[in-house]
């Protein structure tokens, strides 16, 4: 269990079709609001970090389309939600959510902690959420906003929400910058996974592909085998019925 992310190295070939299955990704629905994503019956997996951490970059890179998510220059524009499925066309496995930046510098600070509370809201009450991917620039770590998120969803990864920190744009830092990025922020990261992640360097790139598809996998699978549970139950509560 205590393998360090640092010395993890997906095999080429579980690379190769892990990002092959994160380049099916294909838009799904758009929502204003987090309280208009509609319900949905497949594993999730939420991206969220401030604006400007690299979000849509990582989006982009993983999923290799190069507009998928739209990279910003103006951050903190788009405050609206896409979702993303995954897998293939006739029978979608997963869905991406895409989650607004936060902690816009032009934002005042009493919006951005109202924000971070809608944003939270979500991610504890997300039924089919699996995973929760914080971004945050490797050169900042975990920023005063990034923390009191973590604090608000803990209760949901301690309960076993899987949680990864993607330490951003890694290629602006040395090897010994990148080593200690990497221990402060595992230490601050309430039990989650930490891993570097490169845009530009395709650093972290497989490693993460191969982790989160399978977390999803593991979750749709577990999704399908309760949903055949509970349609195997039907019969027997119909069967039981006539008491009244
Ligand atoms: N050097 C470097 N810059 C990056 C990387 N990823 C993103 N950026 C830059 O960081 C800025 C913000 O990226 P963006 O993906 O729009 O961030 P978002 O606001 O979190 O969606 C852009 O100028 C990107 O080009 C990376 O891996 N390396
Ligand atoms: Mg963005």
């Amino acid at each position: 269990m205590t393998v360090s992310s640092a010395s993890l190295h997906a095999d080429p070939l579980e690379a190769k079709k892990a990002l092959g299955w994160w380049h099916t990704a294909r838009f799904m629905i758009t929502a204003a609001q987090l309280n208009q994503v509609p319900p949905i019956d497949l594993p999730e997996v939420a991206f969220v970090g401030r604006s400007n951490a690299g979000k849509s970059t990582c989006i982009n890179t993983l999923t290799q389309q190069r507009q998928l998510a739209f990279a910003s220059k103006t951050p903190g524009r788009t405050q609206h939600i896409n979702l993303f499925a995954l897998g293939p066309k006739e029978a979608p496995q997963a869905v991406l959510a895409d989650l607004p930046g936060y902690g816009y510098a032009a934002v005042p600070q009493q919006d951005k902690l109202r924000w971070q509370r809608v944003m939270a809201n979500y991610l504890l009450s997300r039924p089919n959420l699996s995973a929760i991917v914080l971004l945050c620039d490797s050169r900042l770590g975990l920023t005063e906003l990034d923390e009191a998120l973590l604090e608000m969803i803990r209760p949901r990864v301690e309960a076993g929400l899987r949680f990864l920190v993607l330490l951003t744009k890694a290629d602006k830092l040395n090897r010994t910058e990148q080593t200690k990025a990497l221990q402060i922020t595992r230490l601050n990261a309430g039990g989650g996974q930490v891993h570097l992640f490169s845009a530009l360097k395709k650093q972290g790139v497989s490693d993460v592909a191969v982790l989160l598809r399978d977390w999803l996998l593991e979750d749709a699978q577990q999704m399908v085998a309760a949903s055949e549970n509970t349609e195997a139950a039907v019969p027997q509560e119909q069967g039981s019925a006539p008491e009244a």
